[in-house]
């Protein structure tokens, strides 16, 4: 029996620290399972890490720890091409062609440039009104179908189909309009402290987030703290009760369990007992990512066979497109 081709996944992470609870709900937890159903490729986004002033040595040894920590969520370098994005320089070369495809205003718009450019008054550098471009070029030169992301990323991904789709025209077909891939539940995991705010590792206050490699008690005691409300009702209600409405997509991304077997199961009882049952939840969660994070981060030969193997196939596949895009831009090949 002839065999369907399967769409093709790309999606990405910066390497800016450890993983928040958001970041692995959200994004990185989902990678894993759609790797048996899809062709998928996964990155380490060094170069849109330096949008923000970086450390070199502190950058470096992020981006390894984020590879072991990707690896420990459960991609697996057997099903999954995992790979560091400035390993593939076919990524920023096609973004200045498709930065010639995109218009000032429409980058202007982009509501993360915005939230960033305020956060980092001193340093609204032309790489982070670019961005954009540059997810657009990791997204395309692949001819990916579909991007797993969180909620906060869709509109860089309607800007990366914009760009496809207006280069098709001006040319010809030739990029894959990719569609994002949002999850359902937990596609926006709030802060603890803020709970109108999204959960972010680079917030100030450490008790905003749960990194994934935070020792049980640290959960514990961050849930503890987490902001709720007076009423004392453990019910699903985002906007009046986002505190609590929070915790409970938590809880119920953990467990499995729906919003209505979460409130019976609490009925009656105060929040103590309910932040308990989160943070076991999460503890329970993220003890064998912990272990296994441990273990392959240890494993520097490891390591970079999967990063060099990775590395390799991804340009051969980026190189093919890119040499077509080049062709078709209408510079002069030898
Ligand atoms: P920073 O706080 O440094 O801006 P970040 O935590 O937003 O970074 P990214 O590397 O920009 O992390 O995002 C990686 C992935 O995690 C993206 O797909 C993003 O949509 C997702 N994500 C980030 N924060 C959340 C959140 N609070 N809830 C759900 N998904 C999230
Ligand atoms: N901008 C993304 C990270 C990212 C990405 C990508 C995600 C960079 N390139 C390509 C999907 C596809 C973020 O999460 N902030």
């Amino acid at each position: 029996m002839e065999q369907e081709k399967k769409k093709r996944i790309l999606s990405g992470i910066q390497p800016t620290g450890t993983f928040t609870l958001g970041n692995y709900i959200g994004a990185v937890r989902n990678w894993g399972k759609l790797q048996d159903d899809y062709e998928c490729l996964y990155m380490v986004a060094d170069l849109h890490a330096i949008t923000v002033r970086q450390n070199p040595a502190d950058l470096r040894r992020m981006t390894r720890e984020a590879v072991a920590l990707l690896l420990a969520c459960g991609i697996d370098p057997e099903k999954s091409l995992l790979f560091v994005q400035s390993h593939v320089p076919a990524h920023s070369q096609l973004s200045w062609v498709l930065s010639c495809s995109t218009q000032f205003g429409e980058l202007s718009r982009m509501t993360q440039f915005k939230d960033k450019s305020a956060k980092h008054a001193d340093n609204v550098n032309a790489g982070l009104f670019t961005y954009p471009v540059l997810m657009a070029a990791d997204i395309l030169v692949y001819n990916a179908d579909l991007v797993p992301v969180g909620a906060d990323q869709k509109q860089h991904l309607e800007l990366a189909r914009n760009v496809a789709q207006r280069f098709n025209s001006q040319y010809s077909p030739t990029f894959t309009v990719p569609d994002p891939y949002i999850a359902k539940a937990g596609a926006k995991i709030m802060s603890l402290a803020e709970p109108e705010k999204k959960m972010s590792k680079s917030d100030e206050n450490a008790n905003a987030f749960i990194l994934l490699l935070d020792e049980p008690d640290a959960i514990l005691r961050k849930f503890k703290r987490a902001v709720t409300d007076s009423d004392g009702e453990v019910r699903y209600a985002p906007e009046e009760k986002p505190g609590v409405s929070n915790l409970m997509t938590i809880y119920s991304c953990m467990t499995g369990k729906d919003f209505a077997a979460i409130e019976a199961e609490f009925a009656g009882k105060g929040y103590g007992d309910f932040k308990t049952a989160v943070a076991e939840s999460v503890i329970a969660e993220l003890a064998p990512v912990q272990a296994e994070y441990k273990r392959i981060l240890a494993d520097k030969a490891y390591l970079e066979g999967v990063l060099k193997e990775g590395a390799a196939h991804a340009n051969a596949i980026a190189d093919r497109v890119l040499s077509k895009v080049y062709r078709k831009a209408g510079f002069m090949q030898l």
